[in-house]
């Protein structure tokens, strides 16, 4: 405590001089106001950790946070959320904009998969690999090609919402295809004749079959990461220290 409070523009000896020289060593107003003015300055201080507002990952971000003994308020969502013991605020937004929000420091840390941290290319690094919201993205194509290699990729059409890490996996196989980039729905491309094969997320697989496709190549495995950069103060570093020790113990006992 001690080390946050020299850290603000008064000193903690300005309190201890009013403190002891003033009223024969009594506390007085004075340093009774300075030291709440310090306790309230430095329980502002609070690590903004963005997380998905609503889809796959939000449940089991909430949950880890749940687990790590961090309570966050339900009732009236908002977008910025303070937890009720630990100086932690949630911000809530679309999985997209994570990665570009702690970028540009809008958020400290953030929870995101690891998918939209490689297709957003932002400055962030990777603190902590959380361990749910497995996934793969691939290669699938119609299930009645006779597939032998990549190469057959040459030239034909893939449909996608990640053209940045396909184009990527594609120049360093030297394959020129046609990139389509589309949002959503990415498996009916083939079917309704949009595209020759798809690039996108596979889980269980079984999206791939009902639209009758097969994976044929997996680029990225992907889950949820905890996403953050150097740029952090000390003292929001040490409030994540303490983050990162808890999430290690809830996937210790997990384990
Ligand atoms: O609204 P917002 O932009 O925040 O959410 P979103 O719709 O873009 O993302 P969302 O909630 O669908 O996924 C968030 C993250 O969850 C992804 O970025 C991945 O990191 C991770 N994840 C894990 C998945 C899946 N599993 C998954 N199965 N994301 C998507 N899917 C989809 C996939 O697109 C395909 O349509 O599920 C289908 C395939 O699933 P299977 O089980 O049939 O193979
Ligand atoms: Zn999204």
């Amino acid at each position: 405590i001690i080390i946050f409070l020299t850290n603000n523009s008064v000193g903690i000896d300005d309190i201890v001089y009013t403190l002891y020289n003033d009223n024969k060593g009594l506390p007085n107003t004075v340093s009774l106001f300075l030291f709440g003015f310090y306790l309230l300055k430095t329980l502002g201080v609070m690590l903004r950790i963005a997380i998905q507002s609503k889809g796959r990952l939000y449940e089991e971000s909430m949950a880890l946070l749940e687990e790590s003994g961090i309570k966050i308020p339900g009732g009236k969502r908002t977008l910025l959320v303070p937890a009720r013991n630990f100086p932690v605020e949630v911000l809530f937004l679309r999985d997209d904009d994570i990665p570009e929000s702690v970028a540009s420091g809008v958020a400290d840390v953030g929870i995101v998969g690891l998918n939209e941290v490689m297709e957003k290319c932002c400055p962030v690094g990777i603190l902590k690999k959380l361990g749910f919201g497995k996934c793969r993205l691939s290669l699938a194509i119609p299930q009645d090609i006779d597939y032998q290699d990549r190469n057959w990729f040459s030239g034909k059409k893939i449909a996608t919402s990640y053209p940045g890490i396909l184009s990527d996996y594609l120049h360093k196989n030297g394959i020129v295809s046609d990139i389509h980039v589309i949002t959503g729905s990415v498996e009916i491309a083939p079917g309704i004749r949009l595209a020759d094969a798809i690039f996108d997320i596979v889980s269980s697989g079984s999206t791939l079959v009902s639209n009758r496709l097969k994976e044929v190549e997996t680029v990225v495995e992907s889950e949820a990461v905890l996403i953050g950069t150097d740029s952090i103060s000390p003292e929001k570093r040490g409030i994540l220290d303490e983050l990162l020790f808890r999430f290690d113990s809830v996937q210790a006992a997990d384990d």
